[in-house]
């Protein structure tokens, strides 16, 4: 991918904690992944569903290359697939408001949720790639995000902010975004940024999506090794995805030796850190300032290393 557009995803993504990559799915894709889910038993059922494990589809979005460097980039180079659910939502059904709620925020969820930068990169402690499979427009309802909360200091959880700021009506506030998305489209968000569900309005168009989520690789958020983690595991079909599916470790020690975790894409390919992304977009000419902090930090270790 272009360096300008990997640094304008980054840009945007540390400004708002989410970005959304429009059109990331083929409508082939989106109507082969809708005709499956429509056959299943629970097809209309509310809300949660689970998908992962029904087609090798799934695990081609589970192991989806561009998603990958975004998860080396952004949550570290050993980062694992730590679960993955659907969520659906139908005009007809029954108290539809029940799910409304807000949650998530820095360091929720006994700190699994994390945003801070390490050596010139974001590290997200959990990160989420959101599949949409039905549109999302104006108005709509469903996924709401209070962007830029992934870096708030007052302390106060998704809940609190729900419940004692705004009376529990999302409305309340302008801060409280519901974005526009469109069937295909890629929506990518840190935990640490408040988020949550505005009840389904639309009266004639169904809410559909699939979540995959990405964690450091010592990390886990359901019960590690689970049936649908097992099950998974099976299907792998390469080395990078059996990667992507281990449980949660940082290394073993057999007797003197230590085995620490190998970094989960295996190619060798080395990684591109911002410091010195922006520096080769600074040697192109007027993008960045030769002096922007990047280029001072990259020469200043270079300097270092020289003496
Ligand atoms: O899509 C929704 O309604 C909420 C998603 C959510 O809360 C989450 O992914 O943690």
């Amino acid at each position: 991918m272009d360096n300008i557009k990997r640094l304008r995803q980054l840009f945007e993504f540390d400004l708002n904690g989410f970005i959304v990559l429009p059109g990331f799915l083929s409508s082939g894709d989106v109507y082969k992944i809708n005709g499956i889910l429509d056959r299943q038993p629970d097809a209309r059922v509310a809300h949660k569903f689970h998908f992962v494990t029904l087609d090798e589809i799934f695990l081609d979005l589970l192991s989806a290359p561009e998603v990958l460097e975004i998860c080396r980039t952004w949550v570290n180079p050993y980062f694992r697939f730590d679960h993955a659910w659907g969520v659906q939502h139908y005009p007809d059904e029954p108290n539809p408001s029940e799910r409304k709620n807000l949650h998530g925020g820095p360091y929720q969820e006994q700190g699994y949720f994390q945003y801070h930068w390490h050596n010139g990169s974001p590290s997200c402690s959990c990160i989420v790639f959101s599949y949409i499979l039905e549109p999302q427009r104006k108005g709509d309802g469903g996924l709401v995000i209070v962007p830029g909360s992934h870096k708030t200091n007052v302390g106060l959880s998704g809940q609190q902010v729900f419940r004692n700021l705004l009376d529990r009506d999302h409305g309340n506030a302008a801060w409280v975004v519901q974005p526009e998305l469109e069937a295909g489209d890629l929506l990518i968000f840190t935990e640490a940024a408040i988020h949550g569900t505005e009840t389904w309005k639309c009266p004639d168009r169904r809410r559909r999506n699939l979540y995959y989520k990405y964690s450091h690789g010592f990390m886990s958020w359901p019960l590690a090794d689970d049936e649908e983690t097992q099950q998974l595991r099976c299907l792998a079909r390469t080395d990078v995805e059996r990667n992507l599916l281990r449980p949660p470790y940082v290394s073993t020690t057999t007797g003197n030796r230590l085995d620490w975790r190998p970094t989960t894409i295996t190619d060798s390919r080395p990684q591109l850190p911002p410091g010195v992304l922006a520096r080769l977009l600074a040697s192109r000419g007027d993008r960045l300032a030769p002096d922007s902090p990047a280029v001072v930090r990259l020469q200043d270790t270079e300097a270092d290393q020289q003496k």
